[in-house]
């Protein structure tokens, strides 16, 4: 089956999330990102979503740099010759190094659009089997311990499978405690997004205590190396997110022992693709993985609902309901959680519909390219 893409829009989008959001590198208040939408040559549409911040903290992509690389270099690659299958999409981007979420974004679009053409939801075209998936919630650094607390126990009662807390120097041993001795039997894990070196290895030790499920990116994204010499000395299993960029990273951390689990994003190792062989991979060592999230709206939250039915995403992700985040999100309907659980949707695609009017009320600009202007 051929996919005959005719054009690409792609367009800016901002969003306030109902709460700021902060972690160890900074705060979020206000989103922006690119939807990037694919329309073939009957009017039907693939959507996408780059996972891209407007600063570069996380990773050195940024909503411009995904734009640019989009505009100048993907689209037209995508347009360069003809495709069969999503699959090839990402041989065709390793012309570009690197700018993993900017492909994700655009290969994404075109998943959905193929699962559409198929008639089958993206989770079946993706080899996924579960009907629901078990999930937990990202909780930012609060103001005080009293504040993190309350914010838990609407977490808690609401049924999500997991707390996750981000830490930094000066905001964790003594927090974790606390949390602990709030909510003894809770499912608990720690995210410091870099904020440690290996000299903090004493202080990394003491959250041994806690019972952590684990310990999610400690030290520096570029560190595997000192990530292995970290491990045998932690009780709690590393996880790695913002290490993890591709298939090799992640064989690289699991032969050199950097890690125990993987936090797997489609838009960090730069597709749904690589974020599929990342998960068989772990299948084969027996580790498991789990999906992290990116403060997604609704079309990067429903791909990422579509990977995580995928057998050994066997640990609850960050997968949190739409209006964690948003007043209105930009699908129908919306993503829900009960009791820590979302009901996979069963529309081809993506299986939700993406709300046109949201989309507009949110888009700041757009631009449409034709595979003619291009090719
Ligand atoms: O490290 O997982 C992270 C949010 C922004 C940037 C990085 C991270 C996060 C989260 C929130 O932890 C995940 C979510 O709720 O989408
Ligand atoms: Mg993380």
């Amino acid at each position: 089956m051929a996919i005959n893409i005719e054009y690409v829009i792609l367009r800016h989008l901002q969003m306030e999330l109902k709460a700021p959001f902060t972690t160890s590198f900074g705060t979020f208040q206000t989103k922006e990102f690119i939807l990037v939408e694919a329309v073939d040559c009957d009017g039907v549409s693939g959507w996408g979503e780059s996972v891209a911040f407007s600063a570069p903290w996380y990773s050195e992509e940024t909503v411009k740099t995904n734009w640019h690389m989009l505009e100048e270099f993907l689209v037209p690659l995508l347009f360069s010759k003809p495709l069969r299958h999503p699959a090839e999409l990402p041989e065709r981007f390793a012309a570009i190094r690197q700018n993993n979420m900017a492909k994700a974004a655009l290969e994404g679009a075109v998943w959905d659009l193929y699962a559409k053409r198929l008639g089958v939801p993206l989770c079946q075209a993706l080899g996924g089997t579960k009907k629901e998936i078990e999930v937990g919630v990202s909780i930012g650094i609060q103001p005080t311990v009293d504040d993190l607390l309350q914010v838990i126990e609407r977490y808690v009662a609401q049924g999500y499978r997991r707390i996750k807390v981000k830490i930094k120097p000066g905001w964790d041993v003594d927090v974790i405690r606390d949390v602990r001795r709030a909510f003894p039997d809770v499912p608990l894990m720690a995210d410091a997004n870099s904020a440690y070196t290996f000299a903090d290895a004493k202080r990394l030790q003491a959250l041994d205590e806690f019972g952590l499920m684990m310990i999610e990116q400690p030290l520096a994204a570029d560190d595997l190396v000192d990530h292995a010499r970290l491990q045998p000395l932690l009780q709690t299993p590393i996880c790695l997110d913002e290490s993890i960029r591709s298939y090799d990273d992640a064989r690289k951390a699991l032969d050199l022992g950097s890690c125990r689990i993987i936090n797997i994003k489609i838009g960090r190792v730069g597709g749904l693709w690589e974020a599929k062989r990342i998960h068989d991979l772990c299948a084969e060592r027996g580790v498991s993985v789990w999906c992290g999230g990116m403060l997604e709206a609704g079309v990067g939250r429903a791909h990422n609902i579509a990977i995580t039915t995928l057998e050994n995403f066997a640990l609850p992700g960050d997968t949190a309901a739409s209006s964690h985040y948003w007043e209105r999100d930009i699908i129908t309907p919306e993503v829900e959680v009960q009791g820590g659980l979302i009901r996979v949707p069963n529309a081809p695609g993506i299986g939700y519909e993406v709300d046109r009017r949201q989309v507009e009320r949110y888009t700041q600009f757009a631009k449409v390219f034709h595979r003619t202007a291009t090719a």
